[in-house]
């Protein structure tokens, strides 16, 4: 009896295992398509078996405010996107909507209004269907104060929709959002708590905490507030964000996705000063593929890292390189794996990863003969017992 036993245990601590496993939420943009040679991006070259769930973004809101969508060639990408789950059936697909260079100021109009708000509703679900789509992701960025409420009521007045329709006998769409990490614009957009009730995974945009437009060098996406940084940036940090959420804001942990960025911040240095919050001048040269000036993919911070000197922010925990007079802060095989360690710590729902695009996915930068290096790392950290 007891030998046979021990195979039954086995499977349910197998069961068990499968039912917490870590989400890697993966967004993949429609303009990484046009970057030139080895920079350019189809969905085609993404790994089916590396993500649980892989976003597009992103989708428009057209005039008569229905879901929409953006590039003259979407549909096709949508395809040969969609087309992955026939290799990995267990993947999920999102659609974003919304984005940085959309704003916030149409999203507004369209949630602010009733008739507005429910002809867009309308159209979400035929819409995903369509085009193969397991669900939305809003990426409104981001509510202002005068949305907060709206905002909340467009993503209960989606999920009633996605429940309702659901009763066809299709798998329920999912439901999710891009939140700011942010604490400004936490306090003023959102009310966590309740669109927390209704969305399957928040995906927290813990990046971008320090840019150009900041004055002086910094690290954007450190994980813990280090020595260096200023009373004033103390909420500017990964860790803050996520225990604000948790602590303060009433998110559940089982459904936040800590967002965890494949490209650095650069900066071009003012001084000889070269450590962090040292002057700048403005950002960092653009990369050779990605071509904005300020942000390097992390197959361009590879090739920036021959000659340059690499420092590690202990407290921070993430490495920034300076070279000549330019200064980036980046992730690196290191410092993700801390921060996948840290999802598993906090027992979050997840990792999410902005972009697929902007890792090494070809394996061709960065010499580790491996394609989506950071992905996989992060991946490999959040299976690992
Ligand atoms: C997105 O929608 C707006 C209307 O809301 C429209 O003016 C714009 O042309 C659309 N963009 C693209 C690229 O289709
Ligand atoms: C090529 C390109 O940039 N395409 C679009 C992808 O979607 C975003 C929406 O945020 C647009 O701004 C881009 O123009």
């Amino acid at each position: 009896m007891a030998r046979r036993a021990a195979p039954a245990g086995f499977m349910v601590f197998l069961l068990l295992q499968s039912c917490v496993a870590y989400k890697l939420v993966c967004y993949y943009t429609n303009w990484s398509q046009y970057r030139e040679g080895q920079g350019s991006c189809f969905p085609d070259a993404i790994d089916p078996f590396l993500c649980t769930h892989v976003i597009y973004s992103f989708a428009n809101i057209s005039e008569d405010n229905q879901l929409d969508t953006w590039e003259w060639n979407d549909v096709t990408l949508y395809q040969t996107l969609n087309a992955l789950k026939l290799r990995n059936p267990r993947l999920k697909t999102l659609l974003s909507i919304g984005g940085w260079s959309f704003g916030s100021q149409r999203f507004s109009k369209m949630a602010s209004n009733t008739k507005s708000r429910r002809t867009f509703i309308r159209s979400v679900a035929p819409f995903l269907r369509t085009h193969g789509f397991d669900g939305l992701d809003l990426a409104w960025l981001y509510p202002g104060r005068r949305d907060k409420q709206h905002f909340t009521t467009l993503v209960k007045e989606l999920k009633v929709k996605f429940t309702q329709e659901a009763q066809s006998g299709c798998e329920q769409l999912l439901l999710s959002a891009a939140v700011s990490a942010g604490k400004v614009a936490l306090d003023s957009g959102y009310n966590i708590a309740q669109i927390a009730q209704h969305l399957d995974l928040i995906n927290l945009l813990t990046y971008d905490f320090h840019g150009a437009w900041s004055q002086t060098t910094g690290h954007h996406s450190a994980l813990f507030r280090g020595q260096e940084d200023a009373r004033s940036d103390r909420f500017s940090n990964t860790d803050y964000a996520v225990s604000y959420l948790l602590g303060r804001l009433g998110a559940p942990a089982d459904k936040l996705v800590m967002g965890i960025p494949t490209y650095g911040r650069s900066f071009t240095l003012a001084s000889s000063k070269t450590g962090v919050g040292a002057p700048i001048s403005g950002p960092g040269i653009p990369g050779q593929f990605t071509k904005e000036a300020g942000i390097l993919a992390y197959y361009e911070v590879c090739d920036f890292l021959q000659g340059a000197t690499v420092h590690r922010l202990l407290g921070q925990q993430v490495p920034y390189a300076t070279k000549g007079n330019q200064w980036v802060g980046y992730d690196d095989l290191e410092s993700v794996k801390n921060k996948a360690r840290y999802v598993k710590n906090r027992q979050l729902a997840g990792a999410m990863v902005w972009a697929l695009d902007l890792d090494d996915f070809r394996g061709a930068f960065c010499g580790q003969n491996l394609r989506f290096p950071l992905t996989n790392t992060i991946k490999d950290t959040l299976a690992a017992a």
